[in-house]
């Protein structure tokens, strides 16, 4: 099995080197996306040798970048991609857990929740983060029955060959609400493992209109409806058949 770590990286100095140093101690394979850091980021994720770089001069946005990673993860024969932010809100010694369910072969999704079993030394999460959080979650699980419990967890494990029947295209912050319209149309197998919660850094926001919580729950029920919208018209392509076991026409068991 080929596992990429895929981190979508926007100015983030201040943890880019702690963070990558910390995955490299439970997975070797990590491809960056820095997205026009203008903070020092950039030089300091070239001056590595130890990860794979996407460096682009103008930012394109945090869905762009996954998608970007999608690409190349499958265009370099990986068969699943874990993604990861870069601001020790998710935490490395997770990443075993998501291997173990990888191994199981049972899943094209696992899911990073932070609401799945809640532990003593979670963090508070900003009201308004979780009121939005609280909102899509359940919308998303009336319109597709996915029992999930956290719609915005960016710690997730993707199997690279399911991603491919997808059709992402949002490339900012709402790209969830693309992805999971998706997962149910390709009928991907999905599940959640719980992730620790962690909101170490109060003054962190999404910038531009985004940061008003209305502007940004309107945004993200927008680019939901209007993909489920495409999706009415143009489902995507069921999951391809699992071929039936050879048989060998002696009597052998
Ligand atoms: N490539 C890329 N990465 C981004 C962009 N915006 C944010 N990121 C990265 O994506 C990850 C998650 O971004 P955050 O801004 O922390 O988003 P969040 O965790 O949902 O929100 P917070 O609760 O405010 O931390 C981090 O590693 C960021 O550096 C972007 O435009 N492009
Ligand atoms: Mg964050």
């Amino acid at each position: 099995m080929r596992l990429l770590i895929a981190v979508p990286v926007f100015n983030e100095a201040k943890y880019v080197g702690r963070v990558l140093d910390k995955i490299r101690q439970f997975w070797p394979e990590i491809l960056v996306v820095d997205d026009g850091s203008t903070d020092g980021t950039g030089e300091m994720l070239s001056a590595r040798s130890d990860i794979r770089l996407i460096r682009r001069k103008e930012n394109r946005g945090y869905g762009k970048s996954l998608i970007d990673a999608f690409a190349l993860a499958d265009g370099a024969g990986y068969d699943w991609v874990i993604t990861m932010d870069c601001d020790e809100q998710h935490e490395p010694e997770m990443i075993p857990k998501f291997i173990e369910q990888i191994e199981t072969d049972r899943w094209d999704i696992i899911s990073g929740s932070r609401y799945l079993s809640p532990r003593n030394n979670d963090d508070l999460p900003p009201q308004e983060r979780r009121a939005v959080n609280v909102t899509i979650t359940s919308v998303l699980n009336d319109l597709f029955h996915f029992g999930i419990t956290d719609a915005f967890c960016g710690f997730k494990a993707h199997r690279v060959s399911a991603m491919r029947r997808l059709r992402l295209d949002e490339e900012g912050y709402a790209f969830p609400l693309q992805l999971w319209p998706q997962v149910a149309s390709a009928n991907l197998r999905l599940t959640e493992i719980p992730v620790r919660l962690i909101y170490n850094d109060p003054t962190r926001h999404f910038g531009g209109s985004l940061d008003d919580v209305g502007n940004r729950l309107r945004h993200y029920l927008d680019v939901l409806s209007k993909e489920v919208a495409r999706l009415a018209e143009n489902p995507l392509a069921a999951a391809p058949e699992a071929a039936p076991p050879e048989t060998c026409g002696c009597l052998c068991d």
